[in-house]
């Protein structure tokens, strides 16, 4: 999953319509990069980050998704908004992926009106403004698990069927570098949910936290962290850096082909 933030930055004169045409250019980079999934986000989550309104929101995410509608490439929207939800759903999007896990009121109901979008549901204390300032778990991992079990009921008494749905630990979202790392390193506890898991790691200040590199420069770091959530089981890892997050996972699937097929040639020897 590619990443394509829509995020104008108030400080340069450049305005939407600039951000608009960055964005589907980038978008249209990923795809040749061979992203399978597109992830648009119009609000910045990030900790401190500032709310916008539904109607900035909208102006910012629904023009790309339309732009991109041509590629045929699965566009997933990043929003927490039910309104932006209903026209994201109406403008074709195959996913809304909520890093507050359809937990704002009228979200499930907004998504429930669909019956195929697919929805990611994510795990985070507190809220994008408040989360790092002293987060705390008793147990991290559980606590995590229970919480997306719970929204993962939530959405099936909201008649959503369970193969619509995408679970994510939030990793950075209300959550000290010691919880992140307790997550990564047991997030294979978390496919017994039976759900579908994705991880967000790149460029994340975990990663900068361990090598001292600043945002700009944690490539490598944020391969390693997808490749890392790959093998404890992640299915979808959301990245900035396409092209070389897919080569490195491009081994690491001709590592897990090559010993299933060794396990097939063990069993037709039997035969
Ligand atoms: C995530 C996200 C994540 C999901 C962001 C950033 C912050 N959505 N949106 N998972 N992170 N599902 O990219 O640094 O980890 S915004």
């Amino acid at each position: 999953m590619g990443i394509i933030n829509v995020t104008p930055d108030s400080f340069s004169d450049g305005g939407l319509y600039l951000s608009t045409q960055q964005a589907i250019a980038h978008a249209r980079n990923l795809i040749d990069e061979g992203a399978d999934i597109l992830d648009i986000g119009g609000e910045s989550t990030r900790p401190g980050s500032q709310q916008v309104s539904t109607e900035e929101e909208l102006k910012r995410v629904i023009p790309v998704l339309e732009a991109l509608a041509d590629t045929g490439i699965p566009i997933s929207i990043d929003t927490s908004k039910p309104e932006v939800m209903k026209h994201a759903i109406a403008a074709g999007a195959f996913m809304i992926n909520d890093v507050n896990a359809l937990r704002s009121p009228g979200a499930l109901e907004a998504v429930a009106q669909s019956d195929h979008v697919q929805l990611c549901l994510m795990h985070m204390q507190g809220t994008p403004q408040t989360m790092q300032a002293n987060p705390q778990y008793h147990n991290i991992v559980d606590e995590v698990k229970d919480f997306l079990h719970q929204r993962i009921q939530a959405a099936a008494a909201a008649g959503i069927s369970q193969d619509r749905l995408v679970i994510d630990p939030g990793f950075g979202f209300g959550k000290t570098l010691h919880h992140n790392f307790t997550l990564l390193n047991q997030l294979d506890q978390l496919t017994t949910l039976g759900v579908p898991l994705l991880a967000g790691l790149s460029r994340k200040s975990m990663l900068g936290a361990i090598t001292g590199n600043n945002v700009d420069h944690r490539i490598h770091e944020s391969i390693a962290a997808a490749l890392l959530a790959v093998t404890k089981g992640a299915k979808i890892v959301r990245v900035h850096d396409v092209k070389v997050s897919k080569e490195a996972l491009a081994i690491y699937n001709a590592m897990k082909n090559c010993a299933a097929q060794e396990i097939n040639l063990t069993a037709s020897n039997r035969n």
